[in-house]
């Protein structure tokens, strides 16, 4: 097992530390899984994921609507991550496709959560389009109220489970007013006639995704989630709980490039000693426990101040995704360079988390956007007023 100490921090509870153990103990029986295919990989994860228990912490139970518990969240992610990325994908993506319908669902909607939480229905969250990444607002995709219907016509694209899901919750333009103001948040079902997977898209490091047509697409007016034209803050609203698991995720793989390279160093001998004797060796594996401890008191923070009743965690998320993931590619470069060859030999460990940690920068908000998000939270947060006397001056 990893190091474990930083379960003792004041943020986490004992059913948090159970958690974390049991999962662990679960992950090194059923994990990894072959990824030749993904798409039966992932649908066969979710089904044990969801038979073992785990998926009841992805969405809230609809008998019992406590609030998401975001640090179990985030230990779930960050294990899972840590033995097979394709298993902490099909968690996440359980979590984020219906994270809106936990939030801001009605009842009705979080009957869906039952078979989503047991593994049995996949869901998925789309919001970007071919024009619209980073930039939500300029959202192209429209959604028009005709009786008690709304009528979806556009494309969305990057769509994590596009292809497999049952449920989409996809974001479109109803017009109340313009840009992030008027914007709508849906439930479509997968069979909804109109909507097809138009593309699959192929990357790095392979999991679902695909691009969606949206021709003609009725849906209900109930499925209409939260409030029309609240679409781009409940989006957000999202975003604040789930950047923090992907901060998570990325801490799993920086964890597990770590754990790879201190075997590493100890078994491998350089020039008549263990690889560690160097002391060039010695700074890189100080810098990556530096990495991963600081990743995860970001990470561990956000949650706790989210599962500690804040209603916005905007910052904290957003430090917690960019400091995390950032620095996970930093820690699996150090990894990959000490492993030397065998670090870019095909199949390798740290030449998959290689490939894993990439999208991670890009995907939930770009590092970029994150820079973006903290600087406008650090400028809300000012509230010091100095006077023109120098520090310490006479
Ligand atoms: N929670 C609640 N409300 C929020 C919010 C949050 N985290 N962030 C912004 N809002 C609100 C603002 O308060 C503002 O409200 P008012 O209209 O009442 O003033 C409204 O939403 C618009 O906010 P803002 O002006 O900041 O919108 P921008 O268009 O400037 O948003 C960024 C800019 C880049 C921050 C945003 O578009 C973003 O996060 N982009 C990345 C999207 C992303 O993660 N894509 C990946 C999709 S999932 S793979």
């Amino acid at each position: 097992m990893s190091d474990t100490s930083y379960l003792n921090w004041p943020f986490f509870e004992d059913h948090h530390r159970a958690l974390a153990a049991d999962l662990d103990a679960w992950c090194l029986k059923n994990l990894p899984v072959d990824h030749s295919d993904v798409d039966q990989a992932c649908k066969s994860l979710v089904a044990k994921l969801g038979v073992a228990g785990w998926l009841k912490y992805s969405a809230i139970d609809p008998d019992d609507p406590k609030p998401l518990d975001v640090r179990a969240l985030c230990i779930i992610r960050e294990t899972l991550a840590r033995h097979d990325s394709l298993a902490d994908f099909a968690f996440a993506m359980q979590g984020l496709g219906t994270g809106s319908i936990s939030l801001f669902g009605t009842d009705q909607q979080k009957e869906w959560l039952r078979a989503t939480r047991a593994g049995t229905a996949l869901s998925a969250f789309a919001l970007s389009e071919p024009r619209s990444g980073s930039d939500v607002a300029n959202m192209h995709m429209t959604a028009e109220r005709e009786g008690d219907s709304y009528i979806l016509n556009g494309e969305k694209t990057w769509i994590s489970n596009g292809g497999i899901a049952d449920i989409y919750v996809v974001f479109a333009r109803t017009g109340e007013a313009p840009g992030a103001r008027g914007l709508s948040a849906f439930l479509v079902p997968a069979q909804t006639s109109g909507l097809t997977v138009t593309e699959r898209l192929e990357v790095i490091a392979p999991h679902p995704l695909a691009t969606l047509s949206f021709k003609d697409v009725r849906i209900p007016a109930a499925n209409l989630i939260g409030e029309a034209g609240q679409g781009f803050k409940l989006a957000m609203s999202v975003l604040d709980v789930f950047r923090s698991t992907v901060g998570a995720a990325a801490l799993g793989f920086a964890r597990r490039a770590l754990d790879e390279t201190l075997n590493r160093v100890q078994n491998r001998e350089l020039f008549g000693a263990p690889l560690f004797d160097l002391q060039m060796v010695q700074g890189h594996v100080a810098d990556m426990a530096l990495d991963v401890d600081a990743a995860a008191l970001l990470v561990y923070r956000a949650a706790w101040t989210k599962d500690s009743g804040a209603a916005r965690v905007t910052r904290e998320a957003a430090m917690a995704k960019l400091y995390a993931t950032d620095h996970a590619q930093d820690v699996i470069d150090k990894a990959v360079q000490i492993h030397g060859g065998d670090g870019v030999r095909k199949g390798s460990v740290v030449e998959g988390l290689y490939r894993e940690i990439r999208a991670l920068r890009i995907y939930e908000g770009a590092s970029d956007v994150q820079k973006v998000v903290i600087a406008r939270q650090a400028l809300n947060t000012k509230t010091a007023v100095y006077g023109n006397q120098i520090v310490g001056g006479s």
